[in-house]
C-alpha cells in the first residue's frame, strides 16, 4: 500500500520543482541561520543566490561526520533552542556522538517517512507492530514507533533484547510485524528454533529490517526461518534517523523519499558525481529540515541509483541495497574487501551459521585475514576431518570471491557474541600494531 500517493509518485516534474523551492529557501535559512554553514559557504565562494536550482547543488560544500563531531552538540541548530523537541545521538563509539535536533515539524517528517516505510511492509491500522529496536537515544525505536502511530497500528514497545519474552510477546499478541536489526531477526529465529518454537505458527507477515549492512542470502536465511517478508530499511542519525529510504513490495532497491532527502552519488576520492548507474558515496541533502538541516552529508555508505521504473507505482528513486562503506572496507594485501562480500559466501554453506567475524592482522608486516564462523550442531557431532574439509571448501569459495586467501577457523556454535542491535563484523588489530611500531 502507498502511504502517500500523491506524494510518493508524483510526476518527475513536479518532483524536481519542489526539491528546487526546497533546496533554494535551505541555503538561504544555513547561510542566515548557522554560523558554521555561513563560513563554510564563504570558503568555497558561494552564496544563497547562487543556487538557483537542484543542477547547482553541486557548488555547494560537503559536510561530513567529522564536521558534525566538531560542533558537538548543537553547533548545527538552526532554529531558536525552545523550538526543539526531542533530541537524538548516534552511539559514538568511535568518538564524538553526532546529533540530531527535532523540531515539530521534523517529528512530522520523521513520522511520515517510517509511516511510507512501514506501508511498503504491508501495515495498516489492523497490524501489530512489534517493535524491538532499540529505544532511547538511538533512533530505531522512537522512529518506528512515530511512524507505526501514524498509520494507527498496534505498537509493542517492546525494544531490543530478552529473546524468550520477544517470542512469548509474539505469540500471546499476534505480532504481524517485526522491526529490529538483521543480525537480531536471525538470532530470534534460532532461538525459537533452539526452544522447539514454531515460527509457522505465529501471525507474522513482514520483518522491516535495517540499521546494518546485510545481505541478499541472509534475506533468504531470515524470510525462511520466520516464515516472513523482510524489508531492507535504510537510515542515519545524521539524516533523520530510519525513514531515508526503504525498499517496497518489489524487494529490489529503496525509494530514497527524495522530497525530503535529496540524494547524490559522488566518487569518494574526486568527490564529483559518478555517470548513470555507476556505484559510489551516497550524499544526502535534508531540503525540509528545519532543526538540524544538513547540506550534502557524506553518508559514507556505497551504493547505486537503479534506473528502471518500479512496478510498484512509486516514482521515488531508488538507490541498490548499501554495498557497504567507504570506512568498513577493508583493504588487505592491496585487496578490497567488504564484510557484506564474506557473509555471501558463508550464507551459501550449508553445515556454517550466518555468525561469523573477519580478523584482520599483520603478521612478519604482512597483512593476515582470518574468517571465523560457526558450525551448525550436525557439523560440530562430526569427526575432524569433515571439520578440515568444510574449512578448506569455505576458503576455496572464499579465494574465488575475494581474490585473497582467507584463513577460515570454525568454532562452536554459539561462540560469537550476539548482539541485540548492531551486529561487530570486523575486529582490525593492525591499527593497533602500527600504533605500537609508532607508524601512525
Ligand atoms: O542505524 C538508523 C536506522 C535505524 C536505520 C533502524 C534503519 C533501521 P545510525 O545508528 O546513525 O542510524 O547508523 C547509520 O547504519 O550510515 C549505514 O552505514 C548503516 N545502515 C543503516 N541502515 C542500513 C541498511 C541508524 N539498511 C548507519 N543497510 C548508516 C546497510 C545500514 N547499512
Amino acid at each position: 500500500m502507498i502511504w502517500n500517493p500523491e506524494q510518493e509518485t508524483l510526476s518527475r516534474d513536479e518532483l524536481s520543482r519542489q526539491q528546487s523551492e526546497n533546496l533554494k529557501r535551505l541555503v538561504r535559512n544555513v547561510y542566515d541561520n548557522v554560523p558554521f554553514y555561513r563560513n563554510r559557504m564563504a570558503e568555497h565562494g558561494v552564496r544563497p543566490d547562487d543556487i538557483r536550482g537542484l543542477a547547482d547543488i553541486v557548488k555547494l560544500p560537503f559536510t561530513t561526520k567529522n564536521d558534525m563531531r566538531e560542533v558537538y552538540p548543537l553547533g548545527l541548530l538552526a532554529v531558536d533552542r525552545e523550538k526543539i523537541l526531542e533530541v537524538h545521538t548516534s552511539s559514538g563509539t568511535t568518538g564524538k556522538p553526532v546529533v540530531d535536533a527535532y523540531t515539530a515539524r521534523d517529528l512530522d517528517i520523521w513520522s511520515e517517512g517510517m509511516a511510507r516505510t512501514l506501508s511498503m511492509g504491508g501495515c495498516t491500522a489492523a497490524d501489530t507492530v512489534q517493535n524491538a529496536y532499540g529505544y532511547g537515544l538511538f533512533t530505531g525505536g522512537l522512529g518506528v514507533h512515530y511512524g507505526a502511530r501514524r498509520i494507527g497500528a498496534n505498537i509493542l514497545p517492546i525494544s531490543g533484547g530478552n529473546t524468550r519474552r520477544q517470542l512469548e510477546v509474539m505469540q500471546d499478541f499476534g505480532s504481524t510485524i517485526l522491526t529490529c536489526t538483521p543480525s537480531y531477526a536471525l538470532y530470534i529465529a534460532e532461538f525459537a528454533a533452539e526452544n522447539g518454537i514454531d515460527m509457522a505458527q505465529m501471525k507474522l507477515k513482514s520483518a522491516m529490517l535495517g540499521a546494518e549492512p546485510w545481505s541478499e542470502s541472509m534475506r533468504a536465511e531470515i524470510e525462511n526461518r520466520l516464515h516472513v517478508k523482510a524489508y531492507d530499511i535504510y537510515g542515519l542519525t545524521e539524516i533523520i534517523g530510519p525513514g531515508v529510504a526503504s525498499e517496497c513490495e518489489a524487494q529490489n532497491g529503496l525509494h530514497v523519499f527524495e522530497d525530503h532527502f535529496y540524494p547524490e552519488i559522488i566518487n569518494p576520492e574526486s568527490g564529483e558525481p559518478v555517470q548513470p548507474g555507476e556505484k559510489g558515496e551516497l550524499v544526502i541533502t535534508t531540503i525540509t529540515k528545519e532543526g538540524t538541516p544538513i547540506l550534502r552529508y557524506r553518508t559514507r555508505d556505497i551504493s547505486f541509483f537503479i534506473e528502471e521504473k518500479c512496478p510498484c507505482g512509486r516514482t521515488a528513486r531508488k538507490i541498490h541495497r548499501l554495498l557497504g562503506r567507504t570506512d568498513d572496507m577493508l583493504i588487505v594485501r592491496g585487496v578490497n574487501i567488504f564484510p557484506s562480500q564474506v557473509e555471501h559466501v558463508l550464507l551459501r554453506i550449508e553445515s556454517v551459521k550466518p555468525h561469523y567475524q573477519l580478523i584482520v592482522d599483520r603478521r612478519n608486516k604482512l597483512d593476515y585475514l582470518e574468517v571465523q564462523v560457526e558450525m551448525n550442531d550436525e557439523l560440530f557431532s562430526d569427526e575432524i576431518k569433515e571439520l578440515e574439509a568444510t574449512e578448506s571448501l569455505i576458503e576455496r569459495e572464499l579465494h574465488s570471491e575475494l581474490n585473497i586467501h582467507a584463513k577460515v577457523k570454525l568454532l562452536n556454535p554459539k561462540s560469537i557474541p550476539r548482539s541485540e542491535g548492531k551486529a561487530k563484523r570486523v575486529i582490525d588489530r593492525r591499527q593497533i600494531v602500527d600504533k605500537q611500531e609508532g607508524k601512525i
